[in-house]
């Protein structure tokens, strides 16, 4: 009898510890909408989480809009959404998203939560512009006004810092890269989050910013990389050592869409007139 009791209480140790163990590891983040607040971190409507990024005057969200956050979007909008053919799951970040989509997103957002009174007069929801997703990442100051000009420029600095090739679990990239085990798109969340607490700055999608390339050009900024890097306008022409610095920019027409292409919204509050 003794040795049984024993070896009971030796499993409920074994059981309480992994319990313990699995809620550190998975405890879920807090997904109580609250206020913005100044420089406070939020949880929006949604549950996408925002945080604030030094050097900038909006809060980040921490993931790239998932595709749960798009879907309420597409529902409540009755939108169009064609999905990839390697059909993302819920938390996986949001595709075949145009900037223009992304323009309409950040609009519905604002509107839905001003209704709501979670967003005062003064605060929206946007993509970030070009300097401040540079901030986000980590870049200090660029030389250029435009972010053509910026681009390629700050050598042996990537997203998950100085050394090339990128470690083993640096993000999901290229597959030739071997850092990850994710062939397409993976959930936002799946690596280590920055200095500043955001998600996939580097690799997973592309990232839609404000900016245009060049003024006039009609192009717009794509930052960050992607699991499929080479989808762009350098196709084999620039190496991954380059596609995958922080300082570099990739391009597109705003109505052009690709399945690793998606978007990160900030919220901006402007100053009180
Ligand atoms: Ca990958």
């Amino acid at each position: 009898m003794k040795s049984l009791a024993r070896v009971g209480w030796l499993l409920f140790l074994i059981l309480a510890a992994r319990t313990a163990a699995a809620q550190t590891t998975a405890s879920p983040p807090d997904l109580k909408p609250s206020a913005p607040g100044q420089g406070q971190p939020f949880t929006n409507s949604l549950g996408m989480r925002f945080v604030p990024v030094p050097g900038t005057a909006a809060s980040f969200s921490v993931w790239d809009t998932r595709v749960q956050d798009y879907q309420a979007f597409a529902n409540a909008t009755d939108r169009q959404w064609a999905k990839p053919s390697f059909v993302p799951s819920q938390d996986h970040p949001a595709v075949i998203v145009s900037w223009v989509d992304a323009q309409a997103f950040c609009i519905w957002l604002t509107e839905k939560e001003r209704k709501e009174e979670r967003l005062k007069s003064n605060e929206s929801y946007r993509l970030p512009s070009d300097a401040e997703w540079s901030a986000a990442v980590g870049l200090g100051a660029e030389a250029g006004a435009t972010p053509q000009e910026k681009s390629l420029k700050i050598p042996n600095r990537y997203p998950w810092g100085l050394q090339w090739p990128p470690p083993s679990g640096a993000g999901n990239y290229d597959a030739s890269l071997h850092v990850d085990n994710f062939e397409y798109t993976s959930p936002v969340g799946s690596f280590a989050a920055n200095q500043f607490g955001l998600f996939d700055m580097g690799g997973n999608v592309w990232q839609w910013c404000e900016d245009e390339y060049s003024p006039g050009d009609g192009y717009r900024v794509l930052r960050g990389a992607s699991w499929d890097s080479y989808d762009g306008w350098w196709k084999a022409q620039t190496p991954l050592q380059q596609v995958l610095l922080s300082s570099s920019r990739n391009i597109r027409a705003p109505a052009s869409f690709a399945t690793s292409i998606g978007f990160r919204v900030v919220l901006e509050r402007a100053l009180a007139p």
